[in-house]
């Protein structure tokens, strides 16, 4: 894949904020090389650069490869392989994390390019970058796919039909791979967290003080503690699969019901 590589390689998508960002800091600091893709550029050099300085604090052998790659976008993915060729052999973790809400409206009234959005990169997305990293993983007889998928994915909320149903099929998506790749050792971890403080509620509703009164008066699970959950089902022995993990922070008892100060 490149000149000396670590042995363990992973392929984290969404990694330019939030849980994705995170993800890169805890496996990198565990050793990881990565490749990191997203759709902004400026945040893929500069979580490259923190990166690098980083390992090499440590004197790692580690390398930090970005790709800017917009995952709804099959023609891009596809490009994407064929530029790693044979060399995505040497990935053993594939973090499906790229994802998004848009809009909380109710079905009757909500835009039809926010349904495309959230079912195109919270699905189909994730099903082609799986699609792309599974063949070699199944030919190593070895591998581990990581899916975001969210307390949404258990249960629904008005105004979230259509982002309930990406992570209900991020969820179903889960359990078939598990089903189809029996016997394969690869394994698959569905991580399902409640209300993160990221970027997502800036991305759901476009405005950031609608984003932050979601979290006020609250505390909320940071992207950190979701990283870190990643990195423990990742590290357990491999014949131990976390195959469903969900985590809520202690002020929230459920989806819409949440202890504010
Ligand atoms: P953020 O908005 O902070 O991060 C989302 C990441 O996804 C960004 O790096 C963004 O990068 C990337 N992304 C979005 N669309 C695309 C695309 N088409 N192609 C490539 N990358 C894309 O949100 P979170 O970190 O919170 O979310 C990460 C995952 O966790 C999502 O799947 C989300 O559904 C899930 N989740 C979040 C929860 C929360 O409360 N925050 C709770 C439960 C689950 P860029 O814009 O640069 O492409
Ligand atoms: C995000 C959690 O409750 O905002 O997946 O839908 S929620």
């Amino acid at each position: 894949m490149h000149k000396n590589p670590t042995s363990k390689w992973a392929i984290i998508t969404g990694a330019t904020a939030g849980i994705g960002w995170a993800t890169a800091e805890e496996l990198a600091q565990a050793g990881f090389s990565l490749i990191l893709i997203g759709r902004r550029s400026d945040r893929l050099k500069e979580l490259r650069d923190r990166l690098v300085k980083s390992s090499s604090q440590n004197d790692r052998n580690q390398q930090f490869k970005t790709v800017q790659l917009d995952v709804t976008k099959k023609s891009q993915v596809d490009d994407f392989v064929q530029a790693e060729g044979s060399s995505l052999e040497n990935v053993t973790v594939l973090v499906n994390n790229a994802g998004l809400a848009k809009g909380s409206d109710k079905v009757q009234s909500a835009q039809l390019s926010d349904w495309d959005a959230m079912i195109d990169t919270n699905v189909k997305g994730l099903l082609y970058l799986t699609r792309a990293v599974l063949p070699y993983m199944v030919k190593n007889k070895s591998g581990h796919i990581v899916n975001l998928g969210s307390v949404a994915g258990r249960l629904v909320y008005p105004g979230g039909a259509v982002y309930c149903a990406t992570k209900f099929a991020v969820r179903a998506i889960s359990e078939g791979l598990r089903m189809d790749l029996a016997g394969s050792n690869i394994r698959v971890t569905n991580i399902e967290p409640g209300m993160v403080n990221s970027e997502f509620s800036l991305v759901r509703f476009g405005d950031q003080e609608k984003a932050d009164k979601v979290y006020e008066g609250m505390t909320p699970l940071t992207p950190k503690d979701i990283a870190e959950t990643i990195l423990w089902c990742v590290q357990r022995p491999s014949h131990v699969n976390i195959q469903e993990l969900v985590i809520y922070p202690t002020d929230q008892a459920t989806i819409g019901q949440v202890n504010r100060k």
